[in-house]
């Protein structure tokens, strides 16, 4: 599996939680990969390094052959399970540094706010921008106010590189989130918290997929 490659094609995207999460990350990673979901960034804030490779294994082995299995935030944890890549944000390690650690086959995720943020990001060599938070959400407390999905299509015209969105997405606005211009789309609370991971990763990538199909070139 082509792993840059398959950036370019994916539609839903999971991330977990496991503050949020019902029936714990394991289960929803097994479950959305089951589903087709072919990316996954695995994000904790508040466990240990050691439990944090344990589960960054088991999450691994889930995705092998079927899923890009991405660390958020921990280089180190990323490196040690020989993860894909990781996803980093604005004040997280420097992503020329983090792309010397990392090598050039590794995938970079950098999250964004806006179009300049988004063009230094290409510039600096991510291979894909996360552009956040598209509407308001509680699930991270700092993400700020949403900026619409009316300014994503700047930020798709001016990348080359894929756009990811994040922040309040759920099954009633993804449509605008697609119709918008993003090539895919991270539903957390939406996902995680729901009785059926599995049937609700399914719902959103029958629709991530229709609307691209339906939508303007
Ligand atoms: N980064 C920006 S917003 C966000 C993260 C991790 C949280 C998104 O969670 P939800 O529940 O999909 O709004
Ligand atoms: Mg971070």
């Amino acid at each position: 599996m082509d792993k840059k490659k398959l950036l370019g094609e994916i539609d839903f995207y999971l991330v977990t939680d496991s503050g949020l999460s019902k029936k714990g990350s394991l289960s929803d990673v097994r479950n959305a990969v089951e589903a087709g979901c072919r990316i996954v960034q695995y994000r904790e804030k508040d466990k240990s390094t050691k439990e944090m490779v344990e589960e960054a294994l088991l999450i691994k082995g889930i995705c092998r052959d079927k899923a890009i299995f991405l660390v958020n935030d921990r280089i180190d944890v990323a490196m040690a399970v020989d993860a894909d890549g990781i996803h980093i944000g604005q004040d997280d390690m420097p992503i020329q540094l983090a792309r010397q650690l990392l090598g050039s086959d590794r995938i970079i995720g950098l999250t964004v706010h806006d179009l300049g943020e988004a063009l230094q990001a290409e510039r600096k060599g991510a291979d894909y921008v996360g552009l956040s938070p598209i509407f308001g959400t509680s699930t991270k407390k700092d993400a700020g106010e949403g900026i619409g999905p009316e300014r994503i299509r700047e930020v798709k015209d001016a990348l080359s590189i894929p756009v990811v969105t994040i922040g309040g997405i759920n099954r009633k606005n993804c449509v605008s989130v697609i119709q918008g211009g993003a090539d895919s789309l991270v539903a957390i609370s939406a996902v995680v918290c729901s009785d059926d991971v599995r049937k609700e990763t399914r719902e959103f990538i029958d629709l991530i997929r229709n609307t691209k199909r339906n939508r303007a070139p």
